[in-house]
């Protein structure tokens, strides 16, 4: 029943703006965003502020600062007028994200920073009631490499939950059950046995799936909205999915995104499509302890493209999870490329801050058929 209510408008609708879009607007993606063609983003305008210097004041300096203290690195007060002076505020909070992006920290407005900034990415903050889930929180020379020769070789970039959660040592096999009334197809189920399979292969960890849901460790499901846990859903983009850190193991999925299930992603018609293996890989990484890593190329790096594949564990994933529960045997570390199966698809775009009239377009087609139907 509740499947029938959720999918079917949604696919109706969906075709219908796959044949509208081919029919009046362009035949693919490419066409109508050229490869190469910069992309213009909302934060692009920061690009002037390259080279301001403390102590001075610059016009339009404070929605920088709105920037910053989006992302967690000014923290919220009640005047939450921002002057448009440099002042130390602001040059910690650069501080601060330099080393979470592996800038060099200069507490500078410098080129390098402020194209990292421009760049697009997750709409969730780096830092949440003060504690930074990537590098500025820890010391590097203190990370998970307990070997000391090894130190500088091997800077770590993953990081895990404050108290380092994780399943018990013992328990090797987690099972994981499906919520019963999003009655999901096989294929679905099989695209989370895929994502499961690329963490079990570098541990000793076992994933199963179990029909019993009250009695899985993994709890999956597709939820609207407000879902019951207060970390309501928000519509199509924005979160996408959200998992929380062991033992708890319910994952969740906004059932509002463009999910893709099978084929090429990058070649979706629908500029809000979302892998949902990409999105599994990276919530699992959570479900077993795993926080955000500050490695661009890793599974874990908090910034996924909508259009975009990527599902291999990148060689920090894997020495994340490994430091949590050790490796596998027989992994060899063959499948594992520093360079993953990342497809940017040349127009990936961005989760939170598209806004263009393409957008608009399919949003309100999509709005109209949902309402209609
Ligand atoms: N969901 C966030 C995420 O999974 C929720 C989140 C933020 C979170 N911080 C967390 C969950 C710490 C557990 C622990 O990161 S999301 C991405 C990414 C999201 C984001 O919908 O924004 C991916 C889901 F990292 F790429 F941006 C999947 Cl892959
Ligand atoms: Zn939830
Ligand atoms: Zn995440």
């Amino acid at each position: 029943m509740k499947k029938q209510q959720l999918i079917l408008p949604f696919t109706v609708s969906l075709s219908l703006t796959l044949l509208i879009v081919s029919a009046r607007l362009f035949p693919d993606v490419p066409s109508w965003i050229p490869p190469g063609t910069p992309r213009v983003g909302p934060w692009d305008a920061f690009r002037n502020f390259t080279g301001c210097r403390q102590g001075e004041n610059y016009n339009g300096l404070s929605n920088l600062k709105n920037y910053f203290q989006h992302f967690g690195y000014i923290p919220r007060s009640p005047q939450s007028n921002f002057s448009d002076d440099f002042d130390d505020d602001l040059q910690e909070a650069i501080k601060t994200y330099q080393k979470n992006f592996n800038l060099n920290v200069t507490g500078q407005l410098d080129d390098m920073t402020l194209r990292q900034v421009m760049l697009p990415r997750c709409g969730v903050a780096d830092i949440i009631n003060g504690t930074t889930t990537m590098n500025a929180g820890k010391n590097t020379e203190t990370t998970s490499n307990s070997d000391s020769k090894l130190r500088f070789h091997t800077v770590s970039h993953f990081t895990v939950f404050p108290g380092q959660p994780r399943w018990p040592e013992g328990k090797q096999e987690l099972t994981y059950a499906f919520f019963p009334g999003n009655e999901l197809t096989e294929t679905v189920k099989s695209v989370f046995a895929t994502a499961f399979a690329r963490w079990s292969e570098v541990t000793t960890l076992k994933f199963t799936e179990t029909t019993l849901y009250s009695g899985a460790d993994i709890k999956i499901g597709f939820f609207n909205g407000d879902h019951g846990d207060g970390e309501p859903f928000d519509g199509s983009l924005g979160t996408l999915a959200h998992a929380f850190s062991p033992r708890n193991g319910r994952f969740h999925l906004d059932a509002a995104e463009d999910w893709v299930v099978s084929g090429d992603v990058s070649k979706s018609t629908l500029p809000t499509a979302v892998d949902l293996e990409s999105v599994a890989v990276h919530e699992i990484g959570h479900l077993l302890g795993l926080g955000h890593s500050s490695m661009e190329e890793a599974i874990m790096f908090p910034t996924i493209s909508s259009r975009m594949k990527k599902v291999a564990l990148a060689e920090d994933d894997v020495r994340g999870i490994q430091y949590l529960y050790g490796s596998n045997p027989s992994f060899n570390g063959s499948t594992i490329t520093s360079s993953p199966e990342r497809n940017t698809g040349n127009g990936g775009c961005s989760l939170t801050s598209l806004w263009s009239p393409w957008r608009l377009f399919s949003l309100l087609t999509f709005l109209f058929f949902h309402f209609l139907l």
